[in-house]
């Protein structure tokens, strides 16, 4: 990859809009920029104020033939995206104007960027570290205020932070280990064995934390899967519908009405929910209604969470407990539905059968009432520690886990070896190993193949 050329590229979507930028970066790049523009006051992109912004047109150099009508902004080295000289034409939105100002622009001398190659200039120019760039791309495909307000933090380099401290943390035990190595005669006493193992085990424990968030901020990014379930007739259908405000699934009083899983999405305080909808669970010969029911018990399994609904007019059959048994083993919350007619069973009974009595809540899918406990019940019910954890860092991404992940099996590693009184070398191999994981994560240490990787899902212009 070579970085001592000027590239171009057109940075806005395809397409028609109000305007469309078309942005170069490197060395030359004002002076091509100059040769395809016109200012009415003759004023030149060569002196003019950085960050100043100058009016003009862009013209055919060789026919003189008039392009556009542009504003154009110069951001000189090194105070731009890219550390580099940068140049950005604000031309008309259209596909057109935007294709003919970027062949000038090829023409005079630039290469067309690959893709996310503006933001892979301001790494290796070193305005950014790895991690920060990956945040930009995060930022540009969040769905949901949350993930967006993650990547801003990561972009703000919060991630980058909390690495380089534990890098640092690591470095430090792993001078202290290599300096054995120079005098082999020398074995690491006892009290400073035990001293490294305990730095370790505070190192493994903030590696640990960290490493937690991930699934948390899973949902954020990938949505919690959520599965509504209970025996037929008990309301399943028309929970959906009041979730989702509109009449997406059948619901009659007959049992037995949903045969497939019906999926939709939902947000919840910013957090996006993949609900389904699923067959009333219980042994039946129908075969298209045995099909739902082996699909609803597929959805129990997969779903991150599941929303049992009982009906509290009826009492409690062999199904719901068919139901409760069904779900012990997963993250649940158990409805009483029906909750506008009279009780049929006592709270307390249902507590006595119930797997989780403390997360049981009325609702009443047909009035609307309970709803919003409900809403409140499922965003706690997988992110318990969200709320105090989301003021800090959070690890969103797989490529970050995975290192993070190699970095605390190196370092248990060196631990062990260093209980064991195994030769210095390996447990400084070890310690390195987790120093070098950590430092795939911002960036420090990388190969050409990880980059490759990661600029490769940016578009071009980016
Ligand atoms: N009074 C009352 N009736 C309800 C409530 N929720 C659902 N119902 C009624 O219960 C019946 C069954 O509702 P559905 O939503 O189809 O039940 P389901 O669990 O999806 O049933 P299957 O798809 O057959 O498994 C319908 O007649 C609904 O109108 C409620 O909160 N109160
Ligand atoms: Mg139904």
């Amino acid at each position: 990859m070579f970085t001592d050329d000027t590239i171009a590229a057109i940075s806005t979507p395809l397409g028609e809009g109000g305007i469309g930028i078309v942005r170069l970066s490197g060395k030359n790049s004002i002076e091509i920029a100059e040769n395809i523009f016109s200012s009415p006051k003759k004023r030149t992109l060569q002196n003019m104020k950085p960050y100043s912004v100058i009016y003009g047109h862009i013209h055919n150099p060789s026919t003189g033939e008039k392009i556009d009508e542009v504003l154009v902004t110069v951001m000189k080295s090194p105070h731009s995206y890219t550390k580099e000289d940068v140049v950005e034409i604000n031309c008309h939105g259209g596909m057109i104007t935007l294709r003919k100002t970027l062949e000038l622009i090829l023409r005079q001398g630039a290469r067309l960027a690959d893709p996310g190659e503006f933001t892979r200039r301001a790494f290796i120019n070193g305005r950014i570290d790895l991690s920060q760039a990956e945040a930009i791309l995060d930022l540009i495909r969040s769905k949901t205020d949350e993930s967006r307000r993650i990547a801003l933090e990561q972009l703000h380099g919060g991630l980058s932070e909390k690495i380089t401290a534990l890098r640092d943390r690591l470095m430090a035990i792993c001078v202290n280990v290599e300096a054995y190595i120079d005098f082999p005669e020398d074995e690491i006493e006892t009290a400073s064995t035990q001293d490294l193992v305990f730095s370790m085990k505070d190192i493994g424990r903030d590696i640990e934390t960290l490493l937690k968030t991930y699934d948390e901020a899973k949902f954020f990014r990938e949505g919690l899967s959520t599965a509504i379930v209970g025996r037929p007739n008990v309301g399943k259908s028309s929970l959906l519908n009041a979730l989702l405000q509109k009449d997406r699934a059948i619901v009659t009083d007959l049992p037995g009405t949903t045969r497939d899983v019906i999926e939709e999405y939902l947000n919840i305080k910013g957090l996006p929910l993949r609900i389904m909808d699923t067959a009333g669970i219980r042994d039946v010969k129908d075969i298209a209604e045995k099909e739902g029911v082996r699909r609803s018990l597929r959805s129990i399994e997969n779903a991150d969470l599941v929303i049992a609904i009982f009906d509290q007019s009826e009492p409690l059959r062999d199904e719901d407990f068919e139901v409760m048994e069904r779900i012990k083993n997963k993250t649940a919350i158990a409805v009483l539905n029906k909750c506008d007619l009279p009780a049929a069973f006592s709270q307390e009974s249902f507590s006595s059968f119930i797997f989780h009595p403390s997360s049981s809540l009325h609702i009443s899918a047909t009035s609307g009432n309970g709803l919003e406990e409900l809403k409140e019940a499922i965003f706690n019910s997988c992110l318990k520690d969200w709320k105090e954890e989301r003021e800090g860092v959070v690890v969103t991404n797989l490529r970050h886990k995975t290192s993070i992940e190699n970095a605390l099996e190196s370092l248990h590693r060196a631990s062990q070896a260093l209980k064991e009184n195994q030769p210095v070398e390996i447990i400084a191999i070890e310690l390195r190993q987790s120093l070098d994981k950590l430092g795939e994560i911002v960036g420090a240490v990388t190969t050409e193949d990880i980059l490759n990787r990661i600029f490769s899902d940016f578009c071009i212009g980016k």
